[in-house]
């Protein structure tokens, strides 16, 4: 490398450093036993439902644990930042009917992302989004064994936004709706990751739909910071 490649590099760098954002790491943890899940009994007694699952029994999902209470499924984002959303360019977020459930039952998206929902099940299903939030639209549509995607987009915030099933009154998803790209689900083992978060002051929220709500104040300057929760089974 010559003098002049060096000094580039320096340069590069230099500038780098002054605006490099940082991501918000950690684990969430679940103390104390969940309620045990229980058998969804009227999936399995469904006469096209449950032979897919040939003798394995279908289960309820509330609480996703690790051995050492690694908590899947905790939506994590910044409380507060609003008007950041890069859903209208992001890539489409997607949720499936298989087996006769929503998979994954637990996502977040943005506003003005698309979310496209697929049948991946040779049966017909109803996906039919319960806002709560005024600006986003209930909508109520057939879908058919392996049918065409339907897509859908939300323009407000909303935690937990549920879609429901009219033919299969078990499936259920909650979406939460986000005005920023600053958030994250947390994956089996219990990890997330904020990334790209621009230097400042934040509250980080974790959000579970059983377990509740728990908040932490951080501050974010030019390096990654770690934010670890523990949720209690409630
Ligand atoms: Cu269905």
């Amino acid at each position: 490398m010559n003098k002049t490649s060096v000094w580039l590099l320096a340069a590069v760098l230099a500038v780098g450093s002054v605006t490099r954002a940082a991501d918000i790491i950690g684990v969430v943890t679940l103390k104390g036993t969940p309620p045990p899940e229980k058998e969804i009994t009227p999936l399995e007694d469904d006469p096209n439902c449950g032979p897919l699952y040939k003798g394995k029994k279908p289960m309820t999902q509330f609480y996703v644990v690790g051995p050492k209470g690694e908590f899947a499924d905790v939506v994590v984002s910044l409380k507060g930042v609003t008007g950041k959303s890069t859903g209208a360019s992001a890539a489409p977020a997607v949720l499936d009917q298989k087996g006769c459930l929503y998979t994954p039952t637990i996502l977040a998206i943005q506003t003005g992302q698309k979310l496209t929902v697929k049948n991946s099940d040779p049966i017909l299903h109803n996906v039919h989004p319960v806002p709560t939030a005024t600006g986003n639209e209930e909508s109520n549509q057939a879908q058919m064994p392996n049918g065409a995607d339907l897509n859908f987009t939300f323009a407000r915030p909303e935690m937990f936004l549920k879609f429901k099933c009219d033919v299969h009154p078990w499936m259920f998803a909650w979406v939460s709706v986000m005005d920023s790209p600053y958030f994250c689900v947390t994956d089996k083992d219990g990890r997330f990751v904020i990334k790209n978060v621009p230097p400042g002051k934040y509250t980080v929220e974790a959000d579970h739909r059983k377990a509740g709500t728990q908040t932490q104040e951080v501050e974010v300057k030019d390096s990654d910071v770690t934010v670890n929760f523990t949720l209690e089974a409630k």
